[in-house]
């Protein structure tokens, strides 16, 4: 046999120690002494032998490749395993059986996509909020430790046997139920694991409280020309803001660019609600899809607790209640445990800015204190997310703040305007006012005791009634020469100024919603006088259009009755007047109130129309030249247009005011029955 033609073989020991040439001649020899048959039996056997081993070690290893390849794509890229649901119809109320067994085959890995790093997360060193806001100024959950938890909560929650799936141990998880802890433990808890909800992912829980879960509601859409006027004037925002500012949170409709608050694409959130009630099924089909795949909380960014409370919070909970989508309940529940910092305070006051993604909260940038109207215009909303998840929590820490508010002092029910969340006191000479920082806390007094359902003797309502009597001695006069009835303000808490915010025409429709309740017929008297000089606001300028601020003459010396600063005569397309204009027009169906806003619709039509959309103005003085200043601010879809259209109904109760109440920005939530 020739040298190139030999076989490397390996034979048992002793045969194959020696590695001399002579040993390998004699190996040879021994080989080729072997009968061809036998040689090939050997070769056979050790061929078979090796491929064996081959085969069975390349599978292991392809196999773990192959884990290890699924695990490092999950983590890096949550999404990849996500099912996707079909799209929604929203007028279609999907069996929630098979709704929520679909939400509920999502896998953990799709639960984490707003889950930052743990180890990125309460970096207490790294926040540079300005002067006031010192590190100690700075709220967070304490523990650092358990911030890590919650990606593995996620997967042991997910198993619905409570077995730790990480470790494959079978081992039951030791927790308590949600009920048995005391109230700053469950505030913790819900900080600790915002996708979270009594402990177990929120879509679990929801399908747990299935029963429970809202139905959905049905519109047929504008019924006659001046509603379909405002949808159009809906879809031509809509358009302006999709091809210009899709996903941010407001449109610049003359430079046709988009403008950014908070980064929640609040435009979409906040008109979802007045798009079902439209019946404009394609754009909120457009809009659910957005919410459900591209709204995401977990950005290390401060937002403002009201205005995202009222807006994003606010809409939320109403597309959910009225369209049956738990999707919406889903996110409302993220975005109500990120919220929760802000009553991390000492005294239960919240404070106004919260970051939705490092969960920490503070002061505002600007002062030490919180504005009232803001701390007490967030207990509709709260309260809604606990009713509609049956986790109390949320409804806790609002009616905590009711709690302080109520025992601290006023001036005949009046608060001043600052509140101090580190001492839960009042501001001493702080202006009180109905207008700015002001405004919702009185709305919200008697909303809110319509929200409950209620009750006698409740201290909202003693709250609200004194408060009214309070704007009836210390705040209302009637001007010299026509006699038209303001809402001034109280400067430092004493001197009176005729000055009244345009914010302040919500008042007119607060209390005649209160009358229909029951309150005492003065109210409606200053409902009345009230709605007639808001109007005058309007009517008195070229433009039908309201400044952003008024003010009244004190005697008959003066020219006018009525006078706008410059600084103050810009319009920002607020609602407060055309929302009041509807409840007169809800309650009463008197069809003038309709007229009287259809005025000012066509005043919008005229001077705030541009090819984008509709913008802010400058200037309400001077018809030729209002200024144009670039702004489509999200509560004109929300707030405006919707109380326009439902004005507009030939059904006064397209919105059954005994069933429904609207929050600060427009959302209908539902009433309910009393606690017994
Ligand atoms: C809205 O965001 C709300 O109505 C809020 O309560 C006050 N201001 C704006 C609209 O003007």
């Amino acid at each position: 046999m020739k040298d190139s033609g030999h076989i490397a073989l390996t034979l048992p020991s002793g045969a194959v120690a020696s590695t001399d040439e002579r040993g390998r001649k004699s190996l040879r020899r021994a080989w080729n002494q072997l009968p061809r048959c036998q040689r090939n039996l050997i070769i056979l056997g050790v061929t078979a032998f090796c491929v064996t081993v081959l085969l069975c070690l390349t599978g292991d290893q392809l196999i773990a490749a192959s884990i290890k390849d699924v695990e490092e794509k999950a983590i890096a890229s949550p999404y990849h395993m996500r099912r996707e649901l079909p799209l929604a119809n929203p007028h279609h109320h999907p069996d929630k059986e098979e709704d929520l067994t679909a939400a509920a085959v999502v896998t953990p890995a799709a639960a984490l996509p707003n889950q930052e790093p743990a180890d990125d997360k309460f970096d207490g060193g790294n926040v540079a909020y300005g002067e006031v806001n010192s590190a100690e100024n700075v709220v967070r959950v304490t523990d650092t430790a358990a911030v890590a938890l919650p990606v593995l909560q996620d997967k042991k929650a997910d198993n619905e046997d409570g077995i730790d799936i990480l470790n494959n141990v079978e081992e039951p998880i030791e927790r308590l139920p949600i009920e048995q802890l005391d109230e700053r433990e469950q505030l913790n808890e819900a900080i600790r694991n915002p996708l979270h909800l009594g402990g177990i992912s929120i879509k679990r829980h929801l399908k747990k409280i299935q029963p429970l879960l809202a139905k959905g509601q049905h519109f047929h859409g504008a019924t006659n020309e001046r509603q379909s006027a405002v949808v159009a004037a809906f879809k031509h925002s809509w358009a302006g803001y999709q091809k210009y500012a899709w996903g941010h949170d407001n449109l610049k409709p003359v430079s046709q660019f988009s403008h950014e608050w908070f980064g929640l694409g609040l435009t979409i959130v906040d008109a979802l609600d007045t798009m079902y009630i439209m019946g404009l099924d394609e754009e909120f089909k457009e809009a659910r899809d957005w919410v459900d795949l591209s709204l995401h909380f977990a950005t290390k960014r401060d937002v403002n607790l009201f205005e995202v409370t009222i807006r994003v919070l606010g809409g939320l909970l109403s597309a959910y209640h009225l369209s049956g989508d738990t999707m919406f309940l889903t996110k409302a529940a993220e975005l109500g445990n990120r919220l929760l910092p802000a009553f991390l305070s000492p005294s239960g006051i919240p404070y106004s800015d919260v970051n939705l993604g490092d969960l920490s909260a503070h002061s505002p940038k600007w002062s030490p204190d919180s504005s009232t109207s803001e701390i007490t215009t967030i207990q509709l909303e709260f309260r809604d997310l606990s009713r509609s998840t049956n986790i109390s929590i949320y409804e806790n820490v609002v009616n905590k703040v009711n709690e302080k508010v109520h025992e601290l002092d006023k001036t005949d029910g009046l608060v001043p305007i600052f509140i101090n969340a580190n001492t839960g006191t009042f501001r001493n000479y702080a202006t009180i006012s109905l207008g700015a920082r002001g405004d919702s806390y009185y709305e919200y007094l008697l909303k809110q005791w319509i929200q409950t359902g209620r009750n006698d003797n409740d201290n909202l309502i003693l709250d609200y009634m004194q408060a009214i009597d309070g704007v009836l001695t210390k705040l209302m006069r009637r001007t010299p020469r026509e006699h038209w009835v303001y809402i001034g303000e109280l400067i430092n808490g004493k001197d009176f100024k005729p000055k009244m915010d345009h914010l302040t025409c919500y008042l007119p429709g607060t209390l005649i919603l209160g009358h229909q309740n029951g309150m005492p017929d003065s109210h409606l008297i200053l409902a009345r006088d009230l709605l007639d000089t808001c109007y005058q606001t309007y009517m008195q300028h070229p433009t039908h259009l309201a400044p952003e601020i008024s003010y009244f003459a004190l005697t008959d010396k003066e020219e006018h009755d009525i006078y706008v600063k410059p600084n103050d005569a810009h319009n920002l397309l607020r609602p407060e007047f055309i929302e009041s204009l509807y409840y007169f027009y809800a309650i009463t169906g008197n069809r003038t109130y309709q007229d009287m806003g259809w005025t000012i619709f066509q005043a919008f039509e005229t001077h705030a129309k541009v090819n984008a959309g509709y913008t802010s103005l400058g200037n309400v003085r001077n018809a030729q030249n209002t200024r144009l200043r670039d702004l489509m601010e999200s509560f004109w879809l929300s707030e405006t247009l919707k109380y326009f259209y439902l004005l507009f109904s030939d059904n006064r109760k397209e919105i059954d005011l005994d069933q429904w109440v609207f929050n600060s920005e427009g959302h209908p939530l539902p009433v309910y029955p009393p606690k017994t």
